[in-house]
C-alpha cells in the first residue's frame, strides 16, 4: 500500500516516569508512517482525496503536548487510535516515538517505541431462537454500529434456518455482519459477550437456545487455536447457517488456513 511519511517532528512534551519529566517536559521526536491509498490524489492533484500531513502532524503535536503519559508506549497506543479515527484515510500506521532526552545517564541519540496498529476487516456470526428473534438482532447490530471502535458495519440478509447440532429446539435466526475495528480480537470477544449478556443471553446447555448468539467467524487474517478465542471459527465449513449469509458478504475472502474461498466452502457443504 502507499504511505505518507513523517519524519522527526519535534514535540515538547511532559511524558515520563519521572517527576522532572511531567513537571519540566522535554524534546521528543515522532516519526510515522501512514499507509493509504494515494493513487486517486495522484490522479487529480487533489487534496481532498488524500490525508493532509500537515493536519496530521498538528494533531500529533496538539495530542501529545495534551496529555500526559508515564510510558512512551501508553502514548504510542492512544495516539495511534486517535490518528486512526481522525483521519479515516488512513488503513494502518506505523509510529514511532523517540526520548532524545531519555534519563539513562548514559549517552544515546534516543530510545524510543514503535507500534504499528490498523483498521482490520472481521466477519461476524449472528444468530438467535428465543423470543422475539429479529429484534434482538437488530439491536445487536445497531450496538455494533454504535461503538466508537467499529467503523463499515454490513450486514447480510436474515435467514431462517434449522437448528444444527443435534439439540431440539426451535429454528434459528442468522445473519454474518462484516465490520472494521480498531479492536484487538480479544476486545471485541469482549464487547460481543456484554452485548449478550445485555440481551439477557444465559448460558444453560451447549449448543442450545439463546436470545443471542454473536461469534467471530474470521478476524482479518489472524490465526488463534485459544479455546477462549478461536479464529477463524473452527466449525464454519461445516455450517450451512454460516457459509450462505457469509458469502452475500464476501463470497472471495479466503480461509487463513484452509486457503478456500467462502464460496468454494459453501459448494463443498451444497455437495457434501
Ligand atoms: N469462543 C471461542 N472462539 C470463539 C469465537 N470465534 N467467537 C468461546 C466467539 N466465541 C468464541 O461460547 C463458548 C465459548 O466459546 C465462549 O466463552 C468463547 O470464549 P458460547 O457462545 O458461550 O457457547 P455456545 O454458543 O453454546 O457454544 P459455541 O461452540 O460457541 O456454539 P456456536 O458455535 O455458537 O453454535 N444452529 C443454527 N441453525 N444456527 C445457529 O446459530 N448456533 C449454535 C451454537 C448451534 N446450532 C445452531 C446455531
Ligand atoms: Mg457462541
Amino acid at each position: 500500500m502507499d504511505s505518507i511519511i513523517i519524519r522527526e517532528l519535534e514535540v515538547y512534551a511532559g511524558h515520563g516516569v519521572y517527576k522532572e519529566e511531567t513537571d519540566c517536559g522535554q524534546k521528543f521526536l515522532v516519526n510515522a508512517v501512514l499507509n493509504t491509498n494515494l493513487r486517486q490524489a495522484g490522479l487529480s492533484d487533489d487534496l481532498s482525496c488524500s490525508t493532509d500531513y500537515g493536519k496530521v502532524c498538528h494533531f500529533i503535536s496538539d495530542y501529545l503536548r495534551q496529555h500526559t503519559f508515564l510510558l512512551i508506549e501508553a502514548a504510542a497506543e492512544h495516539l495511534a487510535d486517535e490518528i486512526l479515527l481522525a483521519f479515516p484515510m488512513i488503513m494502518e500506521l506505523t509510529l514511532e516515538i523517540c526520548k532524545p532526552s531519555a534519563p539513562v545517564g548514559l549517552p544515546l541519540a534516543y530510545a524510543a517505541v514503535q507500534i504499528r496498529r490498523g483498521w482490520k476487516k472481521v466477519y461476524l456470526g449472528i444468530g438467535s431462537n428465543m423470543g422475539d428473534k429479529k429484534e434482538y438482532l437488530e439491536e445487536a447490530i445497531k450496538k455494533i454500529c454504535a461503538h466508537e471502535k467499529i467503523r463499515k458495519v454490513k450486514c447480510s440478509e436474515l435467514l431462517t434456518t434449522a437448528p444444527y447440532g443435534g439439540v431440539e429446539q426451535e429454528d434459528f435466526l442468522n445473519g454474518a455482519v462484516e465490520l472494521e475495528t480498531l479492536l484487538t480480537p480479544e476486545q471485541l470477544l469482549g464487547f460481543l459477550q456484554e452485548l449478550e449478556k445485555e440481551a439477557g443471553r444465559e448460558r444453560l446447555i451447549h449448543w442450545g437456545p439463546r436470545t443471542l448468539d454473536l461469534d467471530i467467524l474470521l478476524f482479518q487474517d489472524y490465526v488463534s487455536d485459544d479455546p477462549s478465542l478461536t479464529v477463524p471459527h473452527p466449525d464454519m465449513e461445516n455450517r450451512m447457517f454460516v457459509l450462505e449469509p457469509l458469502s452475500q458478504l464476501c463470497p472471495y475472502h479466503v480461509h487463513p488456513i484452509t486457503g478456500k474461498s467462502i464460496k468454494q466452502m459453501l459448494k463443498e457443504l451444497q455437495q457434501a
